[in-house]
């Protein structure tokens, strides 16, 4: 049984903020690949990528990635998007948020918070006055619906279930309610510790007490980033300066166009211009009409020079490796050539959790090789690399196992 599933991250917000736009932009890079295991056939769920430094260059050789994408020595690892819908304020209490929500927002460990930050439309994502609305409250809306959300479902039958928490001395149930969430135990109990509720009785807990759990609960098992969209609009510049002032602290702010990301990508796609995701400018092939040369100007002076980026490819891979912490490593069965049984150089990368040890590695890959691990060996060097150690980022490894 092969483990390896990308890892998913989960695109939310109110209306017209540009989610789809987003995940349309995100999701186009649809070259040829090998096939891999979709968890679902399902229309709001994509292949994204992340961007990392290949090693093909620093290797010296001329790869061809099977599970991946590599344009000029930059690796395209591949992710699933989850485009979320429904989140209006007062979703939680049944306005249109049903197990589809449910069901994204288990799957995801990150989420991807796509906020009008230009201010054109209201709380339930009517167009106003651009400018006019504060994109801040955007923010603390959205952390407020999904802890709501979690709340109700956590706190649903409290007094009989405080019971039995103190009947059985033990967190069991409270523990089942969040795994339903895609939470692990050992995060909730972390977060009973840090609140001092792992030393009251249940029975004991006020409902601010349940709400404080749940938010806690919500900030460190879903994680935001903020995706400051519409960047391209100029009511935008000062509400992403007060952003960054006002929440800085506590979230990753990345600027983004996401409508300017895919007008790069499909002018990409139709062979105008070239363009590689993520980077701060892009190089025309040949003749434009005028109403494309206008377009792409507007982004590149909008947009690439304003921010540096699109935003779009930033705000995954922040989401990827700065928040979770992820890290990529390239399999290989022929450590010499780095290819695999079949003589492709670098064929995958795998994105994984920094912690992973090389035994570790070898389950994700495949449950039999991680059983059958003998060592491993660091490509580059030809080191040996022992069952408990643990992988660093962009390290080449062959897996040793018994026959
Ligand atoms: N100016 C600007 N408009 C955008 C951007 N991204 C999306 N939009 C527009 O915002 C509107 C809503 O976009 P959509 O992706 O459907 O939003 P969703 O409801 O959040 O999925 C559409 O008219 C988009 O063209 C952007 O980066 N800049
Ligand atoms: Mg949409």
């Amino acid at each position: 049984m092969s483990q390896n599933v990308p890892i998913q991250v989960g695109v939310v917000g109110k209306p017209n903020t540009g989610k789809s736009t987003f995940f349309a932009a995100a999701t186009l890079l649809d070259v040829k690949r090998a096939p891999y295991p979709f968890t679902t056939i399902n229309p709001n769920i994509g292949v994204g990528y992340a961007k990392l430094k290949c090693v093909c260059t620093e290797l010296g050789v001329k790869d061809n990635p099977r599970n991946s994408i590599c344009i000029n020595g930059w690796r395209f690892a591949p992710i699933e998007l989850i485009d979320v819908a429904g989140l209006v304020p007062g979703a939680w209490q049944g306005r249109g948020l049903g197990n589809m929500f449910l069901d994204h927002l288990r799957r995801a460990p990150v989420l991807l918070h796509i906020v009008d930050s230009a201010g054109t439309t209201d709380e339930e994502g009517r167009p106003v006055k651009p400018g006019t609305r504060d994109p801040v409250e955007d923010v603390a809306f959205l952390e407020k619906e999904i802890s709501m959300w979690m709340f109700q479902i956590i706190s649903k039958d409290w007094e009989r279930i405080s019971k039995l928490i103190e009947l059985q001395k033990k967190y069991d149930e409270l523990y089942t309610r969040f795994s339903g969430l895609g939470i692990k135990p050992e995060l909730v109990y972390g977060v009973l510790e840090e609140l001092g509720l792992h030393s009251k009785k249940a029975t004991a807990w006020t409902q601010e007490d349940l709400q404080a759990l749940v938010a806690l609960v919500r900030e460190k098992a879903k994680p935001m980033v903020i995706v400051a969209n519409k960047a391209d609009l100029d009511t935008a510049e000062d509400n992403i300066k007060r952003m960054k002032e006002e929440l800085g602290n506590k979230y990753r702010i990345v600027p983004a166009s996401a409508e300017a990301e895919l007008a790069l990508k499909k002018a990409a796609k139709a062979g105008l211009i070239e363009y590689i995701p993520g980077e701060s400018d892009f190089h025309v092939k040949g003749p434009l009409k005028p109403e494309q040369e206008k377009a792409l100007e507007y982004i590149r002076e909008k947009v690439l020079k304003r921010w540096g980026s699109t935003g779009v490819q930033a705000a995954i891979d922040t989401a990827v490796f700065d928040v979770l912490g992820m890290i990529a490593v390239f399999p290989v069965e022929n450590e010499k050539k780095f290819t695999d049984s079949l003589g492709n150089v670098l064929p995958d990368v795998f994105l994984v959790p920094r912690d992973t040890t090389a035994r570790g590695f070898a389950f994700l890959i495949h449950t039999d090789l991680g059983e059958r691990f003998v060592s491993a060996v660091d490509a580059r060097t030809g080191r040996r690399i022992g069952a408990d150690e643990k992988l660093s980022h962009r390290m080449v490894i062959k897996i040793i196992a018994r026959a």
